[in-house]
């Protein structure tokens, strides 16, 4: 029986089906924060009230949102192939976006998996190094490095090697064989640092310490991310990435940079291991590869890391591992158009410029009451916010809300920190008027 019209209406906009992820969704619910629109560095409510993006999405709308070239192309790809399978056939601009961003990479980065999201990536990086060692005849080497307050995406893989409570505590036993190096924050050393902290690259010699615990022959990969993002924006201490390179090496342990948040031009580079001058074995990305319009991942392999899944019969398949939306005809669209952005607004160079601009803004914030910390990097700042006695992460709750609702902005939180990382069109005014309007926020939540 098809319901009356008055009853389809109350169904259709009832808010109950909706299982919100990583949403507080009783608190959502009373109070719903919609977004109905989006337009360069704007959102748009349903009402028609502007909303300035302080965040790119999450992290990945880096061109700014709904921008023509993109949707065009998204358009153009639907009408001409939806899908074709990603197993055993593949369409031409796999290869083309493959090559774009292999191009962007650096050094021998330049074998391209393709996945669907972060997670994936991750996933797929743990799976790629575990099989390497394997087809290499150094199968005893399975375990997997990751860090304290490390952020992989929910994957079982990725929440293993990851090191945030909270994403871990609720899920089991997780992988076998995960140990974890420490994270590389350290307030009295490091607050209110612009860029990476003198202090701390030290701790990449924690690696030397898990070695002489489990044996080199025993561990497989170290995964990090190089700036530290979903945990409040930690950025690297100076030659820690360098060290950690150097004793993977020493060790024959492979070296994955997660780039999910750093990729495309967030750090002013195409990708952080640019920035660092530290070059991985593999490179987890996705969110900015196509500025968030069509959900993609994927993995750069250094070549002689492909290469050495490169023998056996022809007919046989060298990786046992793939998605059914594997480079899929729209993301593909979608990133090479997105690629085309950032080339011709140059984009991650804009980034780099912008980045002193950006990291004086957000320092305006220190002195504020209750104002623990700022960092910032790139185009992304970290702020610690004094939690309230006995309710931790109220304080950040209420300051993300206060900024939608009173000041038309959107944060990101995480516990009491926010996260500010605008799209990278963002204008010396709007990045004025976001550290203005947060300390607004700030003032009415302390
Ligand atoms: N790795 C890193 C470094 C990430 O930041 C993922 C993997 C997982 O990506 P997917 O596409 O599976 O979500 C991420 C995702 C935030 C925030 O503001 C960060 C992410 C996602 C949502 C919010 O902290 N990072």
């Amino acid at each position: 029986m098809t319901p009356p019209t008055a009853a389809l209406a109350r169904q259709t906009n009832d808010l109950d089906a909706y299982w919100l992820p990583f949403t507080p969704n009783r608190a959502f619910k009373r109070a719903p924060k919609l977004i109905a629109r989006a337009k360069d560095m704007h959102y748009f409510t349903p009402d028609g009230r502007a909303v300035l993006d302080g965040l790119a999405g999450l992290w990945c709308a880096n061109t700014g949102h709904n921008r023509d070239p993109i949707v065009a192309a998204i358009a153009r790809q639907a009408a001409e192939l939806d899908y074709s399978p990603a197993f055993h056939f593949a369409h031409p601009k796999s290869f083309e976006l493959a090559s774009r961003v292999a191009a962007l990479a650096p050094a021998d980065l330049n074998r391209v998996f393709f996945c669907n999201s972060g997670s994936e990536a991750v996933d797929t990086a743990l799976k790629i190094a575990l099989a390497y060692h394997n087809v290499r005849g150094e199968g005893t080497r399975t375990r997997l490095i990751g860090r304290e307050r490390g952020y992989h995406g929910v994957g079982f893989g990725g929440i293993s090697v990851g090191g945030i409570v909270n994403n871990r505590k609720f899920f089991g036993s997780l992988l076998a064989g995960v140990d974890h190096l420490p994270a590389t924050y350290n307030r009295e050393q490091q607050a209110f640092t612009k860029g990476e902290p003198e202090w701390g690259a030290h701790l990449a010699d924690e690696l030397e310490r898990i070695v002489a615990l489990h044996d080199a022959s025993t561990i497989a990969a170290v995964i990090v991310e190089p700036m530290a993002g979903s945990t409040g924006v930690l950025p690297p201490p100076k030659g820690y990435l360098q060290r950690l390179r150097a004793i993977c090496d020493k060790h024959g342990i492979l070296l994955i940079f997660d780039e999910v948040i750093t990729g495309f031009g967030r750090l002013g580079c195409a990708f952080a291991a640019e920035r660092y001058g530290v070059t991985p074995d593999l490179l987890c990305f996705a969110k900015g590869i196509t500025s968030g319009a069509v959900p993609m991942g994927g993995v750069i392999a250094r070549e002689g890391l492909y290469d050495a899944f490169m023998h056996g019969p022809e007919h046989a398949i060298e990786l046992f591992h793939g998605y059914t939306y594997s480079a899929h005809p729209l993301a593909c669209a979608a990133g090479l158009a997105a690629l085309d952005l950032y080339r011709d607004e140059d984009l991650f160079a804009r980034a780099k410029r912008l980045e002193p601009r950006f990291a004086e803004a957000a320092m305006t914030l220190k002195g504020l009451p209750g104002v623990l910390d700022v960092r910032t990097v790139g185009i992304s700042a970290g702020i610690d916010l004094s939690a309230k006695p006995g309710a931790p992460g109220e304080r950040g709750y209420e300051a993300m809300e206060r900024a939608f609702h009173d000041e038309d902005l959107v944060i990101r939180i995480t516990g009491d920190t926010l996260a500010i990382a605008p799209p990278l069109i963002v204008s010396e005014a709007q990045i004025a008027e976001i550290f203005t309007k947060t300390a607004r926020v700030i003032k009415a939540v302390m």
